[in-house]
């Protein structure tokens, strides 16, 4: 029997009482409705093959392979294993691993002109401490806006692109074709195509810079949209059990990896990117 319950004040919910691998269409749709709902799920207690994994992401969407190859499947490129090759030949930590996605809030794919619609986490090795995953709601974000910035800014879009403002560089990473991608723009107010909320949509690791501003509005402004972005009513910090499958709406919500687990323990998950 399927149990909802909601973990966050306004995000987060946990699923049990299921299997991913075989959810007739009626159970789905009550996984997808709390889903856009709260805008983050974790569904407890999953033994998944990498194929069932992907088949179940795939009820969410398309797979996309992450243009950053670093660390995706050699047999299955849609999938990324994050936390893995954590340690160069020379026995040096490499941060790049250690400390993906824990910079700061961001959602994934800013970067691409159609970011992600969500991306889905299943976890296979933890630490014995550290390591949560911290969410945000982009709704909360929106509503806490002052009427006068609101104002101020409707119509008004973002540039993005891979690295954003400090780490430019890290885009040499890239497959070839995102490598070389012209920096996105999004409108900073957006609609959720399925819940028809307004959301503050940002990202403070991708974004560039506030269009229509000079470069000391826009900074002075990206400073004053940060204070906004995380609401304690709006957040929920994931902490990971063996098994859970945790599936983030990026057109919703902002994350961040706490990024600071003991370095040679493995925390080790599988990682979608579903359009
Ligand atoms: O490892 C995590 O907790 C999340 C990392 C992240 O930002 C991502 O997978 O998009
Ligand atoms: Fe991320």
């Amino acid at each position: 029997m399927i149990e909802i319950r909601r973990l966050g004040k306004q995000i987060g919910a946990e699923i049990t009482g299921i299997n991913v691998n075989s959810l007739d269409d009626g159970t789905f749709a009550q996984v997808y409705r709390a889903w856009l709902d709260c805008n983050v799920v974790v569904v407890r207690d999953q033994k998944l093959e990498i194929d069932e994994f992907l088949t179940y992401s795939r009820r969410f969407g398309t797979l996309h392979a992450h243009p950053l190859k670093m660390a995706n499947h050699a047999q299955h490129p849609e999938l990324t294993v994050l936390g893995v090759n954590k340690f160069d030949a020379d026995g040096k930590l490499n941060l790049k691993v250690y400390q993906r996605g824990s910079k700061a809030f961001h959602t994934d794919g800013a970067y691409d002109q159609v970011p992600f619609k969500a991306t889905q986490l299943h976890a296979i090795a933890l630490p014995s401490h550290g390591g949560d995953t911290y969410f945000a709601s982009m709704y909360a974000a929106y509503d806490a806006l002052p009427p006068a910035l609101k104002q101020r800014l409707e119509g008004r879009s973002a540039f993005y692109a891979y690295g954003g403002r400090k780490h430019r560089a890290n885009a040499a990473m890239l497959d070839g074709k995102a490598r070389n991608a012209e920096p996105a723009r999004h409108p900073l107010f957006q609609t959720h195509p399925e819940t028809g909320r307004k959301v503050l949509f940002f990202d403070l690791v991708k974004v560039l810079r506030i269009e229509g501003y000079d470069a000391e509005e826009s900074e002075a402004l990206i400073e004053e949209l940060t204070g906004y972005m995380i609401q304690p009513d709006g957040t929920y910090t994931h902490k990971w059990l063996m098994g859970d499958v945790v599936i983030w709406d990026n057109r919703c919500s902002y994350h961040k990896a706490a990024g600071d687990y003991p370095p040679e323990e493995d925390r080790i998950h599988w990682r979608v990117s579903i359009k």
